[in-house]
């Protein structure tokens, strides 16, 4: 009997390696190890060979069923495998190729219309000398909070509720204010960038308020740096996004990464201001908070206060695109409704 093992060892590994399909293999399997199959058969003749052979025979085997068993179930994976990646390139298509989305009768791809304004505002300040700096979504407590001279506890962390991280240190940013950290942590003044990027935050959305949006930093840090040079990028970004005059007012804001912070308006562009859900009636739309950086903020960054200042804005851009194309409803943005999308194609 111990040669009829050896024997079906050597069918089973031929008979293996002739193995294309699944159903080669669910077939091979049930031949083999299946209720009728031939391991089946030998084991269950066990009981007519004699008493000394038995225990040598019942382990061999065992071992043959197991590894039939454990080469069936790899080859399985891989058969599997090979079948999702054969459908994958079937089904695969790249969308953003013009020709091939034409030939299928499909809408032409193109920008969403946050990255077109995000481009457009990263031209305008590349062409004022900024350089462009990218943070990563996954912050921890530092570079969020403590770093923007606000630590545990204090108030202004409760209007930044967001997504923690079970070690409670790390978080999805609530802003996009942590660039300025790592900013400064890679750059030695004098210097200035913007910092676009996506941010977080645990609330209710409604038609101006999404729980993942969109703002883009601005940082410029030199000597002798004032609220007049705030006011003058400021002026001049929103005069060339909007390509016409806008009304804009500042008013006392406060931020603990400022002093003193200001929340620059403008005047609400869906109702012209008379107010509607976006501008939630006031007529002015809350656009771009901004501010002299706070000493303490420069000093987490190595930059000494008494020798450099300077000027910080943290734009959402989201909001800033519903202006420009008057959309009345942030969440229309990323509901992903090519109708809604297929709109808006240039750059
Ligand atoms: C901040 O996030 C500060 N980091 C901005 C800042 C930077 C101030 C540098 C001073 C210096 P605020 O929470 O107000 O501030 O958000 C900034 C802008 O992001 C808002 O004016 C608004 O346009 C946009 N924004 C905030 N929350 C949402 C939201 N839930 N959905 C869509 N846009 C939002």
């Amino acid at each position: 009997m111990l040669k009829k093992i050896e024997e079906l060892q050597q069918e089973f590994r031929t008979a293996f390696e002739e193995v294309k399909t699944k159903a080669d293999l669910l077939n091979l399997k049930a031949d083999f190890i299946g209720k009728k199959g031939k391991i089946s058969k030998i084991l269950k003749s066990l009981k007519d060979a004699a008493p000394e052979e038995r225990k040598t025979l019942g382990a061999e085997s065992n071992l043959l069923k197991t590894g039939i068993i454990s080469q069936i179930d790899e080859k399985l994976k891989a058969l599997n495998i090979q079948e999702m990646n054969e459908e994958l390139s079937r089904v695969w298509q790249d969308i953003t190729l013009r020709d091939s989305v034409r030939d299928k009768g499909l809408t032409s791809a193109g920008y969403h219309p946050v990255s077109i304004i995000q481009r457009e505002i990263e031209d305008i300040f590349i062409s004022m000398g900024f350089d462009i700096l990218d943070g990563p979504h996954i912050e921890d407590d530092y570079h969020n909070f403590e770093a923007l001279n606000t630590p545990p506890n204090h108030p202004a962390r409760d209007v930044q509720d967001t997504f923690w991280f079970s070690d409670m240190v790390h978080l999805l940013r609530t802003h996009t204010s942590p660039i300025q950290v790592r900013g400064m942590e890679s750059k030695k003044p004098p210097f200035k960038f913007v910092g676009p990027g996506k941010a977080f935050r645990n609330e209710t959305t409604d038609a101006s308020h999404e729980f993942v949006f969109h703002q883009l930093e601005g940082m410029m840090v030199d000597k002798n740096i004032t609220v007049a040079n705030l006011i003058y990028f400021m002026k001049t970004l929103l005069s060339e996004i909007f390509r016409r005059t806008v009304d804009v007012r500042l008013r006392p804001g406060f931020f603990p990464f400022v002093e003193p912070g200001f929340e620059l308006d403008i005047k609400c562009l869906i109702c012209g201001g008379d107010g509607c859900s976006v501008c939630k009636q006031s007529g002015w739309v809350e656009l771009l908070p901004c501010g002299m950086i706070h000493p303490n903020v420069l000093r987490h960054g190595g930059i000494d206060p008494d020798e450099y200042n300077g000027f910080a804005f943290g734009l959402g851009l989201d909001r800033l695109v519903m202006m420009r194309y008057g959309i009345d409803d942030i969440r229309l943005l990323h509901a992903g409704d090519l109708r809604f999308q297929s709109q808006f194609k240039a750059y």
